[in-house]
């Protein structure tokens, strides 16, 4: 028996931020050792929402880059580009035609985004978490690490998979793998800097809402500065009253390495004039050693390439054998 399977991704549609890192990539990072792990920068479905094709291909790198520079690595990890498997989108396809409707119009990140999108909705955006499926059980995943907002994703993820082992499967021959979601509790939803109600995200208009890996110190300590907080002194965790209170606590104790008990014990008495500056320092000394990796692996562009490379060679082989087994399984003519 090989080692369980983990298989996550982050959509190329800007800069990696806090958000991304606290809640999916530092905990794939964590437990790679500990499995086979497959990373996809998931550009297929940074089309969802309208793209510039002028950025798409640059994101998709950097995106690949940082997963390096965050610590992933290539003894444990296979890192690929979604759109260079063509079984994503085939699968996609045939989960499509296995999918109700009425699953999909009740996802919540649709709903949210079809609301920015106004009349400019695309089937995509609708479609989104069947191709997600598709990502999850190309490479019969046991666990996916991914941040709170996932989480209805993955129960229609698992919801497909059972609907297509019921249709074309045997019990005790299932043809697809129902996968588990991995949230880890603390910084599964960072919140935006600008409002401790809402999630930190890349698409939201205000870059002030948000510290990103790749920001200088400056802009790191001037983003902090200017995030909000609110007029009481003494800070605690876990205060309905007080959303940006808790979540710049979160950050502090996840990017120093504290236990969420010396973080309360040292910030009790503080007053934000003295806090502001110590979680600044901290973020930009987290973030110095990403940034300092990244510079590095993009200043060899061959170096990227050929991880690429050999990523799109071991996931093809493993997406094909899965997709084959859906194919047969649904009836179809063998491949000659
Ligand atoms: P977009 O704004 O374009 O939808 P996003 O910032 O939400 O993007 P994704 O690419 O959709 O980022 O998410 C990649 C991973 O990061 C997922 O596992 C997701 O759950 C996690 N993630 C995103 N935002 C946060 C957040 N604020 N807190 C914790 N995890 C997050
Ligand atoms: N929808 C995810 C990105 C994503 C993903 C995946 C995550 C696409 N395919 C497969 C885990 C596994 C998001 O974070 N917005």
């Amino acid at each position: 028996m090989g080692k369980p399977r983990i298989l996550s991704g982050v959509q190329p549609t800007g800069n990696l931020h806090l958000g991304n890192y606290l809640g999916a990539v530092r905990n794939w990072v964590e437990l790679q050792s500990e499995y086979e792990n497959f990373f996809c920068v998931v550009d297929l479905h940074a089309i969802t929402v309208p793209h510039n094709p002028q950025s798409l291909a640059q994101d998709t790198q950097a995106v690949a880059a940082l997963y390096l520079a965050c610590g992933v690595d290539l003894r444990y990890s296979t890192i690929f580009i979604q759109s260079h498997v063509a079984a994503h989108s085939e699968l996609a396809w045939l989960l499509n035609c296995f999918t109700p409707l009425n699953w999909l119009e009740r996802m919540i990140q649709f709903k949210e985004k079809a609301l920015k999108q106004g009349e400019n909705v695309s089937v995509g955006l609708l479609d989104y978490p069947v191709l997600m499926a598709a990502d999850i059980l190309l490479y019969s995943a046991d666990k996916v690490p991914v941040g709170e907002d996932q989480k209805q994703h993955l129960e229609l993820t698992r919801d497909i998979a059972i609907r297509v082992n019921d249709k074309f499967g045997q019990p005790e021959n299932p043809v697809l793998k129902v996968p588990d979601p991995l949230i880890q509790k603390a910084g599964a939803r960072v919140m935006s800097l600008a409002d401790g109600t809402k999630k930190m995200s890349k698409s939201d208009e205000s870059e002030l809402s948000r510290i990103n890996l790749l920001d200088s110190p400056e802009t790191i300590q001037k983003k902090i500065k200017k995030c909000k907080t609110d007029p009481v002194k003494g800070l605690w965790f876990d205060d309905p009253e007080r959303p940006e209170c808790h979540n710049l606590l979160t950050l502090y104790q996840l990017l120093s390495g504290q236990s969420r008990e010396s973080v309360a014990a040292e910030c009790r008495e503080m007053g934000w004039g003295q806090f502001k500056p110590l979680l600044a320092e901290t973020a930009i000394e987290a973030l110095r050693p990403i940034q300092d990796k990244y510079q590095k692996i993009m200043a060899d562009p061959g170096y990227l390439q050929s991880v690429l490379r050999e990523g799109n060679h071991k996931a093809n082989q493993a997406a094909t054998a899965t997709l084959e087994r859906v194919r047969e399984a649904a009836g179809f003519l063998p491949k000659t």
